[in-house]
């Protein structure tokens, strides 16, 4: 960076229908693991923050919910807190699966996108699996769908075409404050991103309902001696039936949870962790309000 060069900074939001490959991007631009990935849709709840800090300019990324119609209560708030990113952001990522080209689905949340005055990129993700002609024509088409201000073919998951697409936003952003010090990538708070790594562990090992009748609380990280951490994470679930399922024949599944979930969160925090899982029935969470709110399932989780 020249000394002449002034440093850039803002916000941008990622958005589009579940499973594209939004919070595969956000780890990929704050280079760590913030936000839970799975194959299932509607894997993020909540609002990620994650901080990019790069040579001359400091971009901060909303990872959203997908959007998608929604019935219950938990997936209208998760849609809520996507469109409500809108309002917040100098720039907005939309994001589509490249493999399956424009679908209704993205269409749909498009649509969403329609008054919005802040410029709009179209991402076209996954391009690893897809054939360069038929990326180019899904490129050449996609313009038909909105007068994109830039469109950037990347694969999020082989970090190809996302420092170019730093670049492009750095471009976009007027000179601006360092909003956070170099070393914060997130302002999450631990329990949080503890317990989405023990609810990535859940969707990944269980199907149906399951993942989606399971959410978790941290009520605890504390440092038991030097180098040592214990954690208190509850799961809930909504029927005794699940609570069996998640428990697993003697305990398996729950042990097989928390030993995954273990490891990555002794990657992050360096240090030796006892992670103590509990599973608890709150009957129909996922439609009531009030657990919702319990759950940390609002707006604006933090
Ligand atoms: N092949 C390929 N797969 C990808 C790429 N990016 C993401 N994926 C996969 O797509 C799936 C969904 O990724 P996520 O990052 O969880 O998608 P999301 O848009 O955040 O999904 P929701 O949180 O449910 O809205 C995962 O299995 C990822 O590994 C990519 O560039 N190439
Ligand atoms: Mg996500």
């Amino acid at each position: 960076m020249n000394k002449e060069d002034k440093f850039k900074s803002g916000y941008i939001s990622l958005i589009g229908k579940p499973n594209v490959g939004k919070s595969t991007l956000l780890n990929q631009l704050v280079d760590a693991k913030l936000a839970a990935i799975t194959s299932k849709p509607q894997t993020t709840r909540t609002k990620i923050t994650g901080i990019a800090h790069l040579e001359g300019g400091q971009i901060i990324i909303l990872d959203t919910p997908g959007i998608h119609k929604a019935h219950s209560k938990l997936n209208k708030m998760m849609v809520q807190t996507a469109l409500r990113t809108f309002s917040d952001v100098d720039l907005i990522l939309f994001l589509i699966d490249g493999t399956e080209g424009f679908s209704e689905d993205d269409d749909y949340a498009l649509a969403l996108l329609e008054k919005i005055s802040a410029p709009v990129f179209l991402i076209v993700n996954k391009i690893d699996r897809i054939p360069k002609p038929q990326l180019l024509e899904l490129m050449g088409n996609s313009l038909t769908k909105r007068n994109f201000a830039e469109i950037i073919p990347i694969s999020a998951l082989k970090n190809d075409g996302v420092d170019v697409l730093e670049q492009t936003v750095l471009k976009y952003f007027s000179e601006g404050p360092q909003y956070f010090p170099d070393d914060m990538i997130t302002d999450c708070p631990d329990e949080f991103w503890v317990s989405e790594i023990v609810r990535e562990k859940i969707m990944k090992l269980t199907q149906l309902e399951i993942p989606y009748s399971s959410a978790v609380l941290t009520d605890r990280i504390k440092e038991s001696k030097p180098g040592v951490l214990v954690i208190d994470s509850t799961i809930y679930v909504e029927k005794r039936t699940q609570k069996m399922i998640v428990v697993g024949e003697k305990g398996r599944l729950i042990k097989q949870i928390g030993q995954l979930a273990r490891k990555e969160i002794e990657k992050r925090f360096g240090c030796s962790v006892y992670l103590k899982l509990f599973v608890k029935v709150k009957n129909g969470w996922s439609q009531s309000s009030i657990d919702l709110q319990e759950l940390g399932y609002t707006h604006d989780p933090h």
